[in-house]
């Protein structure tokens, strides 16, 4: 596919992936030692959707995605140290340790929360959005949810209102193929996602989740339709979901070759074959990756020298 993206922009979006990639390794690590309580769930294969489509975006913009949420927010420009500190629940997190890996939200990057309630973002997200376009301060917020949260009844309203009133938001459908246990064949009435917003008069793109260059371009579409106050906008992602829901049943597949399936999709070796093929060198790669990797592992340093919340501070920021 060709794209307007120069070899720099491109490489910049590699770094961003093998960072998300990177991070969500070490939360599986971090929550395997019983490091992490309560969940997480990793947004590894999601990568391309994340950066394809926040990398679009302007600092001012917003973004609300699910509890996969970990790499919209570094996508958006959140610091992973203050997200990796918030999923080891310490006083350095973006949230000073109350909300963890399911609840990360980052004001000034930005980033108004990611949400273990299933599509309760999604009109959250169509508040933001009227909210900005009352101000007509020309921001664009962006929705990011899962084909299971498209079975919601919150998901139609939105999608209703949005239309109606021309919001500047963009839906952007995560379809993975599961919604924990659930294939999409057996929750969704119609193979594509996006036939809901059609019937709701917005305009649609469907686009292949693992290649970068496909979202990017959707994503440019889709912000400068919302951004030129003609309204909403859904972009469906077809990808395929890491191996499990959470980290909590990672390694327990009952069919190993299933656990695997996303590999065969994966769109970081894609990305690094356009580069490849765009004169980039194996060693200039390398070096990318082997950047990526040390700003998590600076992370995760950073996290775990973080103290956590003293028992004093249990009623701070309890409003009743
Ligand atoms: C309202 C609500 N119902 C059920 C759940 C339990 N639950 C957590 S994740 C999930 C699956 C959602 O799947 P999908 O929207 O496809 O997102 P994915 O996990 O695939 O990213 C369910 C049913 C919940 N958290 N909230």
């Amino acid at each position: 596919m060709t794209t307007d993206l120069s070899v720099d922009q491109l490489l910049a979006r590699y770094h961003l992936m093998v960072m998300i990639r990177a991070f969500e390794e070490s939360a599986i690590d971090l929550f395997a030692k019983g490091l992490i309580t309560g969940s997480t769930h990793p947004s590894i294969g999601q990568e391309a959707i994340a950066v394809g489509a926040c990398l679009v975006l302007e600092p001012s913009d917003k973004i609300l995605a699910t509890y996969r949420g970990h790499g919209e927010a570094i996508a958006k420009g959140s610091d992973p140290k203050i997200l990796m500190a918030e999923l080891l629940t310490r006083t350095t997190g973006c949230c000073k340790g109350r909300g963890g890996s399911m609840h990360l939200c980052d004001i000034q990057n930005g980033v108004l929360g990611t949400n273990a309630i299933v599509a309760a973002h999604i009109p959250i997200a169509g508040g933001v959005a009227l909210a900005n376009m009352l101000r007509k301060n020309q921001q664009v917020t962006l929705c990011f949810f899962g084909d299971g949260a498209s079975c919601e009844g919150e998901f139609f309203e939105s999608l209703n209102m949005a239309a109606l009133w021309k919001l500047p938001l963009v839906f952007i459908c995560e379809n993975n193929g599961y919604a924990i246990s659930v294939p999409t064949k057996l929750s969704q009435s119609t193979p594509d996602i996006s036939d809901r917003a059609k019937g709701f008069g917005i305009p649609v793109q469907i686009v292949d989740g693992n290649d970068i260059l496909e979202v990017h371009a959707a994503a440019k579409e889709a912000i400068t339709h919302a951004r030129s106050d003609k309204g909403p906008f859904m972009i469906e992602c077809k990808t395929v979901r890491w191996e499990r829901h959470s980290a909590f049943s990672a390694g327990k597949y009952a069919n190993p070759e299933e656990a695997q399936r996303w590999k065969k999709v994966d769109p970081i070796p894609r990305l690094a074959k356009e580069l490849l093929n765009s004169g980039v060198t194996p060693e200039e790669l390398q070096a990318q990756e082997a950047s990526a990797r040390r700003v998590i592992l600076e992370a995760v340093e950073f996290a775990m020298q973080s103290p956590l919340p003293s028992s004093e501070t249990l009623y701070q920021g309890v409003f009743a």
